[in-house]
């Protein structure tokens, strides 16, 4: 490996295909023998996208009970950790929800950390489906917000979902790259783009109202659950997962609940299955959809959305007593996210290198 590993943070909304893209870039690079790490970020543990990375053998890492930027040492320590890996890249995705990481993460990085890491350029994807609810009005003042601030301080923009939404056009959004993490369109123009160095990383800067940010963000609901069942008569995890998924779907919908993203991994002797809904798409299944039946599953449910988050945990826990069998919950927490309190701020962009002059 080249000594120093390409730091590429992905961000953008809740459910715009920030993993799917990272792990599809991960492949694409593992097969040119780059050797790709990832860490990922929540609010709280029992993290679906950090179960589907290892799933697909890829070597990741947690930052859990806060954003990177409240936890900028806990992200260092974990890039650290992923060394024993000596990897040539690693893909950071912070919480969807998350704004101003360029003064409280890329600027602390350029100034701290530039001898250990080159920074690449700060990605922040966009589902069209989204952009077209902001471009009719129709989008929830507070969602609005913080999609807005995440456009504003990218480094390079791209619309997510090409296979879905191939003639996606977004009057004045700056959009450099339409990529599909699903099928890998676009996907090399878009890597080759953040490792060539030839566009800055960090630079724009926000100036964030932190009031308005919290607020932001406390208005949607968090629910992260982990829970193993046990079923008498032995099924397959399509079977567990597509029937909660709907069922979930449908409760939610039919309660109005704006729902950011729904995410239900599975993971079971004979394979693993992450069903997910986000967007205005339907539920996406990836992951052994052919794995035969089994008795015991392991279970995480991430929910973002807009409600109560006793509500949402209620809900959730009825929908799976539902599938049947018998139900151990081992982690089951719905709130608000916190006010982010970050570690670092800066509030002047810092000066760095070209990414490729490792
Ligand atoms: N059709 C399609 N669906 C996608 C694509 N990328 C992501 N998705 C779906 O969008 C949802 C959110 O994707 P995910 O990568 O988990 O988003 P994240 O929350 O930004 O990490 C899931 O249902 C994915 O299956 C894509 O390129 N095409
Ligand atoms: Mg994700």
């Amino acid at each position: 490996m080249s000594g120093r590993p390409v730091l590429i943070f992905v961000g953008g909304f809740l459910g715009a295909g920030k993993t799917t893209l990272i792990l599809r870039a991960a492949r694409a690079l593992a097969e040119r023998g780059k050797r790709v790490a990832v860490i990922t970020n929540d609010q709280d543990r029992s993290l679906v996208d950090t179960r589907v990375a290892e799933a697909q053998k890829v070597a990741a890492r947690e930052v859990a009970g806060g954003c990177f930027c409240c936890r900028f040492s806990d992200l260092m320590e974990q890039a650290e950790g992923l060394r024993e890996y000596e990897p040539d890249v690693i893909f950071a995705e912070p919480v969807g929800s998350c704004i101003d990481l360029s003064a409280t993460i890329l600027q602390p990085l350029k100034r701290f950390y530039e001898r250990e890491y080159r920074l690449a350029p700060l990605t922040v994807l966009v589902d069209p489906a989204m952009l077209e609810r902001a471009k009719r009005g129709e989008m929830d003042g507070d969602v609005e917000y913080l999609f807005g601030q995440q456009l504003a301080e990218a480094d390079l923009i791209c619309t997510t979902k090409r296979d879905l939404y191939p003639g996606a056009r977004a009057a004045k959004v700056p959009v450099d790259f339409a990529v599909s993490g699903a099928t890998g369109e676009g996907v090399d123009e878009w890597l080759a783009e953040v490792l060539s160095g030839r566009r800055m990383a960090g630079a724009r800067l926000l100036e964030v109202d932190y009031g308005r940010y919290a607020e932001a963000e406390a208005a949607l609901a968090w629910l992260n659950l982990e829970a193993a069942i046990r079923l008498a008569i032995a099924k397959s995890p399509a079977l567990v997962c597509g029937p909660l998924c709907d069922r979930l779907e449908e409760e939610l919908r039919g309660r109005g609940i704006f729902v950011a993203h729904l995410k239900i991994f599975d993971q079971c002797a004979s394979g693993w299955l992450k069903v997910s809904l986000a967007g205005d798409g339907a539920p996406r299944p990836e992951g052994d959809l052919l794995a035969e039946a089994a008795e015991e599953h392991q279970l995480a449910i991430n929910l973002r959305a807009i409600a109560e988050p006793e509500e949402m945990r209620e809900l959730v826990l009825a929908a799976l007593r539902e599938v049947g069998g018998s139900l151990e919950i081992r982690h089951a927490r719905a709130f608000r996210p916190a006010a982010p309190r970050p570690e670092h701020r800066f509030s002047a962009t810092v000066a760095s290198g070209p990414v490729t002059s490792g």
